[in-house]
């Protein structure tokens, strides 16, 4: 049996050498991958001596031959290409290890075979290894992934080869990983292109969008976590924000970017459409842990960025217009942000942010249309609902405690019960002046989510507004906006314990409204 080993990542490769050849199998490796193999003792054959040919064009052609592509594509159990074997003295390829140069990484760090750059990052010779073996996994096991090799090498020494199933397994992983590396290669000519002629990327990108989300080096390889795969799709008929995204700088979007990334371009524009101001708002984890609306973009995201500094590090940064020179005073000196979106940039602001932030992906998005529905996935399914939305105008809300608030506190309480129905329940948020200085969310009592809320705001809301997305069950979540410093608590009311809650209220010097309409988030 035989083994052909090419990677770029030698992570683990050098003890799979070791298993294979205990286990009696023959060893070829490209000339990196050779030397860590040949450096560690065990008995492997240059890829150069297999094939007669010399590495070229500073290591372009290295792999691209008759010999290792004849023996990763021969179907044995054909007579033809068992006489093509013979008369070119081609010998099979059992099993394929390859992983790819990392393509989406900063080319000064990438240097191989005596070639570095954008376009030598793009790896010819392991896609074409790795399409030609998983098209032949009825003969050919692919490995693409380390965190395979145990299972691997286990089977080999269990039964001397790699199964069938492992081995279509294993193809499904290689074509999905190959996908991966030419989508993301696709994503930055596009922003190249884009970038050359100084036009917007025109054309909606293309229906299965370039999403197998991102793991460093490689781009756009995982989902959530790195042991999950990925891709965007998009709803037949839907016309989303996210096909016709420009992105002018950064590294190319992953999975969560654009999970966040929807959550942020919502939420921006949701605020500002209901306040009539600019709206900012930074996401982490599918949740803002900074929002504010304010007279212009600056103002709005140094007062997002100024509710939880430390919590925006590698946030998704929104804002509802146009992001201008000011603004970007206040971004270079914040923490970094993993995503930037915005209808817009003024002149030399990409320049400014790029050289700042080169990682940063800076995005150019039209405004998002609402979807008829929302879809979310359960097991063997999907629950379709309404979109989540506001219904109850503020002008219906009703106070029911003695004190009435003043028309500052009615606009705080207004923007933080529109805020708390864009956070994970259970969510409380504190608003003062259009800035959101505490969020607490996703919790599992109400109670905590006041107190982390509140901690956070560190009295900066006080005077201001606590909104709930659902109803107090006890009085001892307002409390919790008591301790915060607020004048006005804004919930939806209908407990049964209205009546407790309403009396802490009034003995607590607050001003309370009821909302009438409930706004948890999942
Ligand atoms: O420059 S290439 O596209 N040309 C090739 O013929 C080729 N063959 C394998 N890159 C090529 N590779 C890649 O080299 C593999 O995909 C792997 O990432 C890397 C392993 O090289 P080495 O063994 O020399 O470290």
């Amino acid at each position: 049996m035989r083994a052909l080993l090419s990677t770029y990542d030698k992570t683990g490769v050098v003890p799979l050498a070791r298993g294979l050849a205990d286990a009696g199998w023959e060893l070829t490796s490209s000339g990196g991958t050779a030397r860590a193999i040949a450096e560690a003792g065990i008995p492997v054959t240059d890829v150069a001596d297999l094939t007669g040919a010399p590495a070229i064009l500073g290591h372009r052609v290295m792999t691209l031959h008759p010999k290792v592509h004849g023996g990763l594509l021969a179907d044995r159990d054909d007579a033809s290409h068992r006489a093509d074997m013979e008369a070119h003295d081609i010998e099979g390829i059992d099993l394929l290890v390859s992983n790819l140069y990392p393509f989406g990484s900063d080319p000064a760090d990438f240097t191989h075979g005596g070639s570095s750059g954008a376009i030598d990052l793009i790896d010819i010779g392991g896609p074409a290894m790795i399409r030609a073996g998983a098209k032949n996994h009825a003969h050919v096991a692919v490995v693409v992934d380390p965190a395979d090799y145990d299972e691997v090498l286990a089977e080999v020494q269990a039964d001397g080869a790699v199964s069938a199933a492992t081995r279509r397994r294993l193809a499904a992983k290689a074509f999905a990983t190959t996908a991966a590396y030419d989508t993301a290669i696709a994503a930055w000519f596009r922003a190249e292109v884009a970038d050359d002629d100084g036009t917007a990327a025109e054309d909606p990108l293309p229906e299965v969008f370039e999403v197998r989300a991102e793991r460093e080096p490689v781009a756009l390889r995982y989902g959530e976590n790195p042991h999950q795969q990925a891709a965007l799709y998009r709803t037949d008929g839907a016309d989303p924000w996210w096909g016709h995204i420009t992105q002018h700088s950064g590294l190319a979007l992953s999975y969560l970017n654009l999970y966040d990334a929807d959550a942020a371009w919502l939420l921006a524009h949701d605020l500002a459409q209901a306040t009539g101001q600019v709206a900012c708002a930074i996401i982490k984890h599918a949740n803002p842990c900074g929002a504010a609306v304010a007279a212009t973009p600056a103002e709005a995201y140094a007062s997002a960025f100024a509710c939880d500094p430390r919590s925006a590090f590698g946030g998704i940064v929104a804002l509802s217009v146009p992001i201008d020179a000011d603004t970007v005073e206040h971004m270079v000196g914040a923490a970094q942000a993993d995503v930037v979106i915005a209808p817009g940039y003024a002149d030399g602001v990409v320049d400014a942010l790029r050289a700042k932030r080169k990682n940063t992906r800076l995005l150019e998005a039209p405004a998002p249309t609402p979807d008829p529905l929302h879809v979310r996935p359960v097991s063997g399914g999907y629950l379709v609902q309404e979109p989540h939305r506001f219904v109850a105008p503020a002008s219906s809300w009703r106070v029911v405690t003695e004190r009435i608030p003043t028309e500052a506190e009615l606009a705080d309480a207004a923007l933080a019960f529109r805020l708390c129905g864009w956070v994970t329940s259970n969510s409380i948020v504190l608003v003062k002046d259009g800035v959101a200085w505490g969020i607490g969310a996703g919790q599992q009592n109400r109670v905590e989510a006041g107190q982390i809320a509140t901690a956070k705001a560190d009295r900066r809301a006080a005077g201001g507004a606590c909104a709930s997305d659902a109803f107090y069950p006890f009085p001892d979540g307002v409390e919790a906006a008591a301790e915060a410093g607020v004048a006005v608590v804004v919930q939806p009311g209908g407990s049964v314990r209205d009546d407790e809650v309403t009396a802490k209220a009034d003995e607590l010097g607050l001003s309370m409204l009821f909302t009438g309409e409930r706004h948890f988030l999942h």
